[in-house]
């Protein structure tokens, strides 16, 4: 049985791909924070699928207790097939000199920092192994720069770039990397970006059909399920009704 390590599996893309894999068999190692949200999904995944599924409650921005989670898996846990690094949020939306700098750290340490840790000690399992796909969740956000994005756009810039850099070193290793980068998907992104500020956050899909965190979770199984000679290096996917990071035709 093949084994998926998702991060960030409580909410939208990650949770998703989560329904997803177990549904195609995979046996699951689901890690985010909200523990009572993440022992949930593991339960009714395990249930409906006859699969395993093991919960790590870490948060990514914390090497040490992530990198105690991880190693403390079994043996036979540490089999991963597809790792999916998805964990990651934008906080705030405000101009260069009006940023706040907890908002910065937070996004850095965690869709950079967090994206690193679980990688080195991953693709180092990957490597004994002999194979493996790892699957980085872009953005348009690192593809282009919008206003009042900055370093949300220079995390995911950042990502693109260790997206690219991580499939030059582990291509001796016979281990795939593709990059998935979705434009507006609705999800708690929002959310999380304006704070729980829930009427604001709707207000970014007014007028437009966004994609499902689905579209994205299905997106992520064709570059996994193609076959073993074939890589796909990397995927822009937007709404029809999106053709850039700002240009968006609203009804
Ligand atoms: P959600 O907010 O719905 O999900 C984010 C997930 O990340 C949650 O499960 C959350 O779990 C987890 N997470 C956040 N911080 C941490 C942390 N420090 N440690 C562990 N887990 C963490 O958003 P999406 O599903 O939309 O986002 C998933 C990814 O997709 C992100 O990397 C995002 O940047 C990217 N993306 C999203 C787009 C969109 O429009 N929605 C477009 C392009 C890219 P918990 O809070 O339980 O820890
Ligand atoms: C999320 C998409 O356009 O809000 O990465 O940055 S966007």
């Amino acid at each position: 049985m093949k084994t998926a390590l998702i991060t960030g599996a409580t909410s939208g893309i990650g949770k998703s791909c989560a329904h997803l894999f177990a549904q195609q068999g995979y046996q699951l190692v689901l890690v985010a924070r909200r523990e009572d949200k993440l022992n949930e999904i593991a339960r009714h995944l395990a249930d409906k699928y006859a699969i395993e599924v093991k919960t790590l409650i870490a948060d990514v921005r914390n090497n040490a207790v992530l990198t105690a989670v991880l190693e403390g898996l079994p043996q036979q846990w540490k089999q991963i097939d597809v790792l999916i690094n998805n964990a990651g949020l934008s906080q705030g939306l405000d101009p260069i000199d009006k940023g706040d700098t907890t908002d910065w750290d937070t996004m850095i340490d965690t869709n950079v920092k967090g994206l690193l840790y679980v990688t080195k000690i991953v693709s180092g399992w990957m490597i004994s192994a002999k194979k493996g796909h790892i699957i980085n969740i872009g953005s348009i956000a690192g593809k282009e720069v919008y206003p009042n994005g900055n370093v949300y756009c220079a995390t995911k810039h950042a990502v693109d770039a260790l997206n690219k850099g991580m499939r030059m070193d582990l291509l001796p290793h016979g281990i795939k990397v593709t990059a998935i980068n979705p434009g507006m998907v609705e999800t708690e992104f929002s959310v999380v970006r304006f704070k729980g500020d829930e009427d604001k956050a709707k207000k970014v899909y007014e007028g437009l059909e966004p994609l499902l965190a689905q579209d994205i979770a299905d997106a992520i199984w064709f570059a996994v399920s193609r076959p073993a000679h074939v890589n796909i290096n990397d995927m822009l996917i937007m709404p029809a009704a999106q053709a850039s990071a700002t240009l968006v035709n609203r009804k």
